[in-house]
């Protein structure tokens, strides 16, 4: 079933389902190329997930802010290409929600173990605001945390659970969002760890 969470933004449930052992299997050989690290805020506090990215480009942040690269900068070499199955399950979760023609350049993989959490924030370093952002959640279920546009608007509580899909674009695309700190609620195939696959426009 297709969630209506805003006018541009939806949560297409078990959608990524079918296609979840070839997703699994992406997220293995992107994190044997360029392992999942800690990184820093701007102010120098380490994030509580780790990350790593495969496309074109990939999301990084230090002292110096957060920007995309298309270099890894632990390892000095290219991001990895984006699995077939991660563009494609990217491409149609978005017609399926109203976006045709979306082609990613980044994918941030994101680990959270239990007690990870994203705090309330704004995506906005990508270039391309007209293209959607696609996340993929594997693991151990979550509550996302969808806001407004400004941060002290009221959040609503949606949880996400392995499979589930969401796309954002539109009016929707700069709203506040979060994660709260993951339960250990181990799930049966991934074990006690959820990862999420946010796929973007960024170049
Ligand atoms: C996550 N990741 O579960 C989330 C899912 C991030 C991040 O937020 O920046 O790595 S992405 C959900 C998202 C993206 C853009 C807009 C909105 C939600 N939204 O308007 O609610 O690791
Ligand atoms: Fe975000």
């Amino acid at each position: 079933g297709r969630q209506r969470l805003g006018e541009h933004a939806w949560v297409l449930r078990g959608f990524a389902l079918p296609d979840i052992e070839a997703l699994l299997a992406g997220v293995k050989a992107v994190l044997l190329a360029a392992p999942l690290r800690q990184m820093h805020t701007p102010g120098g506090l380490p994030m509580s997930v780790s990350t790593s990215n495969c496309g074109r480009l990939g999301w990084v942040s230090d002292r110096a802010g957060y920007r995309y690269v298309a270099r890894d900068p632990l390892t000095g070499r290219d991001w990895p290409a984006l699995p077939a199955a991660f563009e494609r399950l990217a491409r149609e979760a978005a017609a399926a929600a109203g976006f045709d023609g979306f082609v990613p350049d980044a994918c941030l993989i994101n680990r959270y173990m239990p007690g990870a959490r994203m705090s309330l924030h704004q995506d906005r370093n990508e270039r391309d605001m007209g293209a959607p952002i696609v996340s993929v959640s594997l693991g151990m279920p979550a509550i996302f945390l969808f806001g407004g546009h400004a941060r002290a608007d009221r959040a609503t509580r949606i949880p996400l659970l392995h499979g589930d899909v969401a796309v954002w674009g539109g009016v929707d695309r700069l709203r506040f969002h979060g994660i709260l700190p993951l339960k250990a609620v181990p799930h049966p195939r991934v074990g006690e760890r959820r990862f999420n696959l946010t796929f973007r426009r960024a170049g």
